[in-house]
């Protein structure tokens, strides 16, 4: 006899995800590029949280850091040049099941991408940011870009940028409603996994910088940082990122910073004299207006386009 039998059921046995769920195509990025850490820590993370590949989506914009989705098992969106932020929160506005990652550089994020930055971060739309800053635009070749540091040389700048850079995360902080502002650096896989593990926790939109060494066209980029771990505090709380002591152990400088006082988390990101780690900021209770848009207003399909039609009417002639 064909067809379905009355008396059958069908068992979804549940599943369980393995790192290489989440390895999707060989990365293409150059030996020693920060941008490999980032990926390692982004699919472990989803191991670890056991994430649905087909309900998780990478969105980027243009960059060697925005090739990200493709070398992500899951969904993703290459998208334009500056514009990963309005994609996902279109993404966001319609999904909210999906887990959402953004993956940016310091071109595409802080640079064309400037308006959308600020914006989204107002929205405060669920998803994890990943500004991946090297300090230069590396897939067209080494211009200088918003955080290059002043006299650092560059294609468009061989005599050394004339200007002191934007530091994103004071940007960052001095947006209305900012719910949560971390930063961490690529050559510490700990620190870099427990910082994007507290971002895909937080209820919001969470934006991680992390500093990415580009050894191909910034070849002393962070040299004095790894040379000298002095130079990085790492800020610590009980509410602030967790990390075991063999791995903290490598940045002895610290501070005690409550990430609930934006104030001195804003006072914290000015510091020149050391590059701070760590979060910065939380406020779990920031408006969201993915919340919003979930709700709607109140109205079926049916009714929304008999009013967009009565509206229409009135410009009949
Ligand atoms: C509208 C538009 N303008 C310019 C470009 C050229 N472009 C592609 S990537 C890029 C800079 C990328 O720099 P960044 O975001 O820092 O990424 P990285 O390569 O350093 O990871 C530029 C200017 C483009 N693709 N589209
Ligand atoms: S040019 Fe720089 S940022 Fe781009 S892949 Fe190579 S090392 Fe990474
Ligand atoms: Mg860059």
């Amino acid at each position: 006899m064909f067809g379905p039998q009355d008396d059958w059921e069908l068992e979804s046995k549940p599943r369980c995800f393995v790192l290489e769920d989440y390895e999707g195509a060989a990365p293409r990025w150059c030996p020693g590029c920060g941008d490999h850490a980032a990926l390692g820590a982004l699919q472990r993370l989803a191991r670890d949280e056991q994430l649905v590949p087909e309900k998780t989506v990478v969105v980027s914009g243009i960059g060697c850091s925005s090739r990200f989705p493709h070398y992500m098992k899951t969904y993703g969106f290459h998208g334009l040049h500056g514009r990963p932020l309005p994609v996902a929160s279109g993404i966001r506005a319609r999904r909210p099941d999906l887990d959402i990652f953004v993956v940016t550089g310091d071109g595409d994020c802080c640079a064309i991408g400037t308006a959308h930055w600020i914006h989204a971060i107002r929205y405060n739309m669920k998803m994890t940011v990943i500004l991946l800053d090297n300090n230069i635009y590396g897939l067209t070749k080494m211009q200088t870009s918003p955080t290059t540091p002043k006299k650092g040389r560059s294609a468009t700048h061989p005599g050394g940028a004339p200007l002191s850079p934007l530091n994103p995360l004071q940007v960052t902080l001095s947006i209305a409603n900012v719910s949560f502002v971390a930063q961490s650096v690529d050559w510490n896989p700990p620190h870099m996994y427990a910082t994007l593990l507290a971002a895909h926790r937080h209820p919001g939109l969470a934006f991680v910088r992390v500093l990415q060494r580009c050894p191909h066209y910034m070849p002393e980029g962070f040299s004095c940082l790894q040379q000298d771990p002095s130079q990085i505090l790492m800020m610590t709380h009980s509410d602030g990122i967790q990390l075991e002591d063999v791995a903290a152990r490598l940045f002895p400088n610290r501070l005690e910073h409550d990430p609930t006082d934006l104030r001195a988390a804003r006072e914290v990101a000015a510091r020149e004299d050391v590059f701070p780690i760590g979060l910065f900021y939380r406020n779990e209770k920031a408006e969201r207006y993915d919340l919003d848009a979930a709700s709607g207003i109140g109205m079926s399909a049916a009714a929304k386009r008999e009013a967009v039609q009565s509206e229409m009417d009135q410009f009949l002639i």
